[in-house]
């Protein structure tokens, strides 16, 4: 017998076991189950994060508190426009920083003076709040608040008093602007401010001063179907980083009482638990540029159409909503470069998933609940996530066969649902392509994965194959799998990655193989005409190198990226350390780190810059790893001729750094000297030896 007729005889005995048998019970619910509004909250998947307050006007991360509100003045400021930018990239909602932690408030609040009634936007008389909920409500956008728990402008902050004033304003905002969806509370506090003029740095409990399930309570008394985020939940929690990557193993469910917000135990958010006691889905925020508050010298930063498409399938493709913030500018508007990227990103997902290519095609499973049509294979094909195949409750593996046609077609993305309102239950699974090898057909694995929860999306390289097999390997109890659909996305033509090494040899890379790369080093824009890259080249000195990915097939350019690179390190000497140690520091590759090789009370890198230059800046990348160990919070930085009698140039505190660790830049007055100085004056984490991904100059 061939195949074929194997493959027939299989579907057609196992369509006449399938029954409408009603005695058939559904399956148990599976641990922690989310609630009605955690599966509305699931269902928006991507919705944008405002960060507009003081800093947008004073170019900081972390305002201090003492900005008079006189400062805070948009020229232009259009939530409108907002609004617009949200809808055409495909978002559904909008959270806004109502009071970030320098305590000014975008809303006339009636318990403060620091607020914008007393800005000279609309002579005070404006509310941002008011204007922007409406807007979103006229626009079918759902709306919802961050408010800062940590604020540096109130003089009660640390006290019982403060509490009190935080839920005034809480029960402010959950009053006033309609339906909330989100109220987004923050862990981060970093202790000094201006605290009505003390000037101080207060230490607060973060697991008992806030009285949290008060708060909770009075949210939820004021807007019951409002999600809670923050780093315990309890409607959802934080992926863990600011970098936009979800974790590839997530569980939606987390031991609550051992979190709460700005908890150390943030390293176990990524993965949530796999006993977790509550149902806390995890939430992925990034920004559209390094920072969260629009700073100009960021403009060329924008996260890129590549990047933003990569943190896509990083939040949502692993079980995570996606929260993309743009930075509001001193005009009032989200930036046109933001705006274009994102609306750029929109047509990629619609690109990418314009066609499913399993819909209503046939679907065999290796065995089916009770033998009931009710939990039939085809339901997770049928685009009805209400609808899923499941099996017997002791079978707590199996798998779905999907052909997709009589002949092999070309695909390379495999979107899988589970049916969460009964619980999150897989715990691993595999697909594999039926291929052609020399003429026989041969089962392939593409991938072996862990959880699925929500929606998980794999990537890979195209296969060509007439059907594709979905296997539970392990799940907590019987799977529930809703939606299976299978996609072929075209090729993203990725902006090109530059670098240039200790040896001056400037490399161009970019993801894509089939991209033909070509680039330019007089600052012209480079295109198809300009030089073809083929090999690593030498530049010398300093340098501006413009980059270009081409799709030939397509004819298709990607986005230009250029590198800027200052005085050659090929002289550069780190003093007082081993080689391979002191190339970490300085050999352009953000990927690799320095780390201090003692304990010391002033630990300070010095580099001997092989002679004299004049100096008017320099710039410090901390440790790019996952976690914050040996980031430098403030410094002093000095320059000298002799590396003996030291001139300090600058000194200061990198704000925000442990959940931004991104280039940090400093000018400072010009000054000539051979040798550099960069001193740690205190770490992120206590006592910790410093680890420094790159140090490097600006001359003039
Ligand atoms: C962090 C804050 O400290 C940042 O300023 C920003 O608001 C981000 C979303 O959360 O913890």
């Amino acid at each position: 017998m061939n195949t074929k007729i194997i493959s027939l005889l299989v579907v057609a005995v196992a369509a006449s076991f399938l029954s409408c048998n009603p005695t058939v019970d559904p399956p148990k619910p599976c641990g922690p189950l989310p609630t009605e509004s955690q599966l509305a909250w699931h269902e928006m998947q991507y919705y944008a994060f405002l960060h507009f307050s003081m800093n947008t006007f004073t170019d900081k991360e972390w305002g201090y508190g003492d900005t008079p509100a006189s400062a805070f003045n948009p020229t232009d400021l259009d939530v409108n426009q907002w609004v617009q930018v949200c809808k055409d990239a495909g978002m559904k909602g909008i959270i806004i920083t109502a009071k970030h932690h320098c305590g000014f408030c975008l809303w006339p609040s009636k318990y403060t003076e620091y607020s914008i009634k007393n800005s000279p936007w609309k002579n005070g008389k404006g509310d941002i709040l008011a204007e922007l909920s409406q807007a979103c409500k006229r626009e079918g956008l759902k709306f919802g608040v961050y408010l800062s728990p940590w604020d540096r402008n109130n003089a009660d902050y640390s006290t019982p008093k403060y509490i009190t004033y935080f839920r005034n304003q809480m029960t402010e905002l959950l009053t006033n602007y309609g339906n909330i969806f989100e109220v987004w509370l923050d862990g981060a506090n970093g202790g000094d401010g201006y605290y009505g003029g003390a000037n101080e740095k207060r230490s607060v409990d973060r697991k008992t001063y806030y009285d949290w399930p008060t708060t909770h309570k009075l949210i939820h008394k004021l807007q019951p179907n409002a999600i809670i985020f923050s780093d315990a939940g309890p409607g959802c929690r934080w992926c863990g980083n600011e970098r936009g990557e979800g974790s590839n193993e997530n569980w939606s469910l987390l031991k609550v009482d051992d979190f709460y917000p700005g908890c150390p135990s943030s390293a176990l958010l990524p993965k949530g638990q796999i006993d977790g006691t509550k149902w806390v889905p995890s939430e992925v925020n990034t920004s559209t540029r390094p920072g969260w508050f629009y700073h100009k010298n960021e403009d060329h930063q924008v996260k890129s159409l590549a990047k933003l498409m990569d943190i896509y399938y990083q939040s949502i493709g692993r079980n995570a909503n996606f929260l993309l913030n743009f930075p509001i500018d001193r005009r009032g508007r989200i930036h046109e470069i933001d705006a274009k990227n994102v609306k750029a990103l929109r047509n990629e997902i619609d690109k990418a998933f314009a066609q499913d290519l399993a819909k209503s095609k046939e679907a065999i499973a290796s065995s089916v609940r009770g033998h009931s049509r009710t939990y039939k294979a085809a339901n997770v094909l049928d685009a009805d996530n209400a609808t899923y195949w499941s099996t017997d409750d002791k079978v707590k593996t199996g798998s779905i066969t999907i052909t997709l046609g009589k002949d092999p077609i070309p695909f390379n993305r495999f979107l899988v649902r589970e049916y969460i309102a009964l619980g999150q239950r897989v715990k691993s699974f595999k697909v594999e392509a039926l291929i052609k090898e020399q003429n026989k057909s041969v089962w392939k694995g593409i991938s072996k994965q862990t959880t699925i929860g929500n929606k998980r999306i794999l990537r890979f390289p195209t296969v060509k194959a007439s059907k594709i097999r979905f296997t539970v390997l392990d799940s907590k109890a019987c799977p529930l799998i809703s939606t299976i659909e299978v996609y072929n996305a075209p090729t993203l033509v990725v902006t090109p990655m530059i670098n240039r090494s200790i040896e001056n040899e400037a490399k161009i890379t970019t993801y894509d193989k089939e991209a033909q790369l070509y680039y330019t080093i007089d600052g012209s824009e480079p295109t198809t005409k300009s030089t073809l890259y083929e090999k690593p080249f030498i530049i010398e000195d300093k340098a501006l190198i413009k980059a270009v990915a081409y799709a030939p097939t397509t004819n298709k350019y990607s986005e230009i990226s250029e590198e800027k690179f200052d005085i050659s390190h090929k002289l550069w000497k780190v003093i007082g350390t081993d080689q391979e140690q002191a190339n970490k520091l300085i050999d352009n590759d953000v990927y690799t780190s320095y780390l201090a090789p003692k304990l010391k009370k002033h630990q300070n890198v010095v580099i001997d810059l092989g002679r004299s230059y004049t100096l008017k800046g320099f710039k410090y990348l901390p440790d790019q790893s996952r976690n914050i160990s040996g980031i430098v919070r403030t410094y002093s930085f000095y320059v000298s001729n002799n590396n003996r009698s030291w001139k300090k140039v600058s000194n200061g505190e990198f704000s925000n750094i442990e959940n931004s660790p991104i280039w940090q830049t400093n000018y400072f007055k010009a000054t000539k000297g051979r040798y550099i100085k960069f001193e740690a004056l205190n770490t992120v984490i206590n006592k910790d030896k410093i680890k420094i991904a790159e140090i490097d100059v600006i001359t003039e």
